[in-house]
């Protein structure tokens, strides 16, 4: 019987049928290796789904089929990641309360996510606001707690007006914040702070045995930033001193100048009277921009001199002591002894200030550029003649033994600023007594629920709304009942999916975080896909999370994901009304041979292929095109788009060529029977024909090792051809292309393999194996002997029969000549290499 294609009956009856079944709800008991095949779950925004959720978790799911059809034991879960900012700003923005906001987008991502036809084991669904949930954020805080890891102090923070909130350091950029783009200012204030610092020397060490981009790893060393150094003291006559840090030891003859940070404690201390004004003007104006800012900016120098002078310990020389805020107060010790012959920062800034330059490392022109590269040093009484790396070494003894300095190792990476100002996030399970001593909240009191409030929005005053919710703060000191008040700060947005992996192994114990037995069975996790933005954010603070909890002994990995993949972005054409013009809507674009014209004034346009984004008009919305192409044609689509770790470029025209192989397939396996659809014959595949199945299956295999779902899918389309010209198709080939479908338009496959009678899901089937014989060449050469002269050669398959082999022979067009006339006696077939013909 032929069925028309009608991809949402189809999608919808399969969808269901999954459901029903729990098709893919993963047992906890099972022998077959596992496989933890997770992507960064979604923050549910009000937007909806967005095409590059669609093409990741498009990827992650081609991933979970491909493994299970393998042999694996999946687990492929999701939830929702919904603390933070943005619920907070689209709840003010939309005047909801964040909890109906977050349970609105919640169910709508839901929706769209099940219309794709993932393979998510919904029953292990987990959402990080909810408290049955964050009580284990809430405990795993306490842990941190309990080690000294959670302290509080009173450092200089990213203060952002715009959110009334502080922000973490990773979530400033270029003086803005990365949500919202607001202007963020520094300011002291007392804060939870987190102590990531200590686990520096882990978080780099331990990339080395995970399969990450190296990309990815470069970033987060990068990020932490170990350098090696020393610390060298320098002396003001009657001033007191300071110690500065330094990579560079070997270059101490070469200092003329030091400089201080703004915001470093002896700056006021010596200060000349004369120099006081500016020094003070230049400082209140560092303090406006963020450290980062500072620290990568290199183009402009500004400072100021104190008047002080300092006592260089090696040549003896009084050198003028700077204040410019490009020395942060936070790294190594917020002093640098400038050497403007060998960094090029302080060349520029020796020459806009005009400061005195000495070379001590040969091999470079120092009136040109700072000769930051290795040489031999000269100027420099016992290291002359040295090596940089032997003069490092020997200065350092030299240091030490004249007790000038020492070695040491510095980082860039700062503790974790973990408080943030704001209503929607999880409350800090602490409690502060009169005496302003911390304490703990039970485990047993555990969740601290978040109190419903009418007003949530930022006070303002650099107070929590939580702090105005008397009933709720207000609590008894438990050493001896009397007034004591909540922490009213909450945890920043990067908490939840700082151990989320870890619940969906358990989602739903109430004893703990996750059963031992079933962390061991599952971690870790062995790929893990999402966006390259998440590089150092989430991907480092939730590695110190999980290194915490593998010293408590509760984790039993050292590292949590053990593969990374980071997909590519999905790209769009935008249309300009000239080089910096407006954007213009594709709708109101008219191709013609010149080039995109806009419909209506005809004026010529700019396209380019950019990041989707509302601002630029190229957005497309996953709803609309599976509204019109459903769901397959859409997975195939995304997926043959291009290689998975590349951006991508959405094509209008491409997807219908997907549309085009889907519709033939189906015609193939379901279309009218007189006249598409392919007779069929239980016989196995023989020849060409089995050779390409054979060929097809190692093809996709390979290829989807590689996750390269692209050239699988083609590979896929070869075979769809040969099928269609098949006159009768085996069956056999028939099964395998359903199964090897499967990962990438499930839904069809699931009803290609119904008509093949199976009674079970596709979507469970085994992936079909492929025979190495099948894939030599097939192909063998015959001579075609004539009354013992050869007149002819034949190509045919290797395992054609006798009567196939002649019947070909025969019908050349040489032989036809050379038996004209004449009648065949005798004919005979030398397999694989004779055919014999005789006349009389
Ligand atoms: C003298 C010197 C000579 C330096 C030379 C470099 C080259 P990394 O590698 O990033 O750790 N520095 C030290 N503390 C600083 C601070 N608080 N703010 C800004 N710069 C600071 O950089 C270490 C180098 O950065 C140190 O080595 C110091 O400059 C500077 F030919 O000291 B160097």
């Amino acid at each position: 019987m032929s069925k028309p294609y009608d991809p949402h009956a189809c999608e919808r009856f399969w969808q269901t049928r999954w459901a029903l079944e729990g098709a893919f709800r993963t047992k906890d008991d099972d022998p077959r290796p596992k496989k933890y095949v997770l992507d960064m779950f979604p923050y549910p925004s009000g937007e909806g789904l967005h095409m590059g959720h669609a093409s990741v978790y498009t990827i992650s799911d081609a991933i979970a089929r491909v493994a299970r059809a393998q042999g694996f034991h999946v687990l492929h879960p999701t939830g929702w990641d919904a603390f933070g900012l943005p619920a907070e700003q689209y709840a003010i923005d939309h005047q909801v309360h964040p909890r109906e906001a977050v349970a609105r987008n919640v169910a709508t991502f839901k929706r769209q996510m099940q219309r794709m036809g993932w393979s998510i084991d919904w029953d292990r669904e987990i959402d990080t606001t909810d408290p049955a949930y964050y009580r284990w954020t809430q405990w795993i805080f306490l842990k941190l707690f309990e080690k000294g890891l959670a302290y509080e102090a009173e450092v200089p923070v990213n203060w952002c007006e715009a959110l009334g909130t502080v922000l973490a350091n990773e979530e400033v950029i270029d003086g803005k914040s990365e949500r919202g783009g607001h202007p963020v200012v520094r300011r002291p204030m007392k804060q939870w702070m987190l102590r990531i610092t200590a686990y520096a020397d882990r978080l780099i060490d331990d990339l080395e045995g995970l399969d990450w981009p190296e990309r990815v790893k470069e970033m987060q060393r990068e990020w932490i930033g170990r350098s090696e150094g020393a610390e060298v003291r320098f002396r003001m006559g009657g001033a007191g001193e300071f110690t500065v840090f330094t990579t560079r030891p070997d270059t101490l003859f070469g200092a003329t100048f030091c400089v201080l940070a703004p915001d470093h404690p002896l700056v006021r201390k010596i200060t000349t009277p004369q120099r006081r004004e500016a020094v003070e003007l230049y400082a209140a104006r560092a303090t406006r921009r963020s450290e980062r800012e500072r620290a990568v900016e290199v183009k402009t120098k500004t400072g100021v001199f104190t008047g002080a002078y300092a006592i260089n310990p090696a040549t003896g020389a009084q050198i003028p002591v700077w204040v410019a805020d490009y020395v942060l107060l936070t790294y190594g010790t917020g002093a640098v002894m400038a050497v403007p012959g060998h960094d090029q920062r302080d060349w520029e800034f020796a020459r806009a200030m005009d400061l005195p330059l000495r070379e001590v490392i040969s091999g470079g022109d120092v009136t040109k550029a700072a000769h930051e590269g290795d040489g031999t040093l000269l100027a420099s009484a016992f290291l002359n003649g040295l090596r940089v790396a032997q003069a490092k070494r020997a200065m350092t003894t030299w240091l030490e033994r004249e007790g000038h300095g020492r070695a040491r190792v510095q980082t860039k990476l700062r503790d974790w600023l973990f408080a943030r100002q704001r209503y929607w996030g999880e409350p800090f399970p602490l409690i502060k007594g009169r005496d302003g001593v911390v304490l703990p909240v039970a485990e047993q009191d555990l969740p601290v629920a978040l109190p419903d409030v009418r007003s949530y929005k930022p006070t303002g005053t650099g107070e929590s709304p939580l702090a105005a919710v008397t009933s709720w703060v207000d609590v008894k000191d438990p050493r001896d009942g009397s007034p004591a008040r909540r922490e009213t700060n909450t945890m920043p947005q990067w908490a939840g999916s700082c151990w989320y992996y870890l619940r969906f192994i358990d989602p739903h114990n109430a004893k703990a975080f996750c059963a031992p037995e079933k962390e061991r069975h599952w971690m870790p996790v062995d790929i893990y896909i999402g966006g390259a933005e998440h590089a150092v954010l989430h991907l480092l603070y939730a590695r110190f999370w999980h290194k915490v909890l593998y010293d408590l002994q509760l984790v039993s990995t050292k590292e949590p994901f053990q593969r990374l993949v980071n997909q590519g972005m999905v790209l769009a054409a935008s249309y300009r009304d000239g080089e910096n013009g407006p954007y213009v809507k594709p709708e109101e674009v008219e191709a013609t041979p010149a080039g995109p014209r806009a419909k209506g004034t005809g004026r010529p346009l700019l396209s380019v292929v950019e990041k989707m984004s509302k601002s630029k008009k190229n957005v497309v919305n996953p709803d609309v095109v599976v509204a019109e192409y459903g769901a397959d044609v859409s997975r195939l689509y995304l997926l043959f788009m291009g290689p998975t770790e590349s951006n991508k470029v959405w094509d209008p025209t491409g997807i219908e060529g997907l549309k085009r192989f889907h519709s033939r397939a189906w015609r193939l396996f379901l279309g009218d029977e007189r006249s598409v659809r392919a007779a069929r014959t239980s016989a196995p595949a023989t020849g060409e024909a089995r050779h390409a199945l054979h060929t097809a299956i190692q093809g996709v295999t390979k290829d989807v090792g590689a996750l390269a779902f692209n050239t699988a899918i083609s590979k896929l389309m070869v075979l769809l051809h040969t099928l269609s010209d098949l006159p009768e198709v085996p069956t056999e080939m028939l099964d395998a292309f359903a199964r090897l479908l499967q990962p990438f338009a499930p839904h069809a496959a699931e009803e290609f393999w119904a008509s093949l009678d199976h009674r079970d899901l596709v979507s469970h089937a085994p992936w079909p194996s492929f025979d190495p014989a099948a894939l030599l060449t097939t192909e063998v050469e015959l001579a075609v002997q004539i009354d013992g002269k050869v007149r002819a050669h034949l190509s045919v398959a290797a395992d054609a029969s006798d009567e196939v082999v002649l019947a070909q022979a025969l019908a050349l067009p040489a032989v036809a000549k050379a038996l004209e006339g004449r009648t065949l006696a005798s004919r005979r077939v030398v397999k694989g290499r004779l055919v014999v013909l005789g006349t009389r």
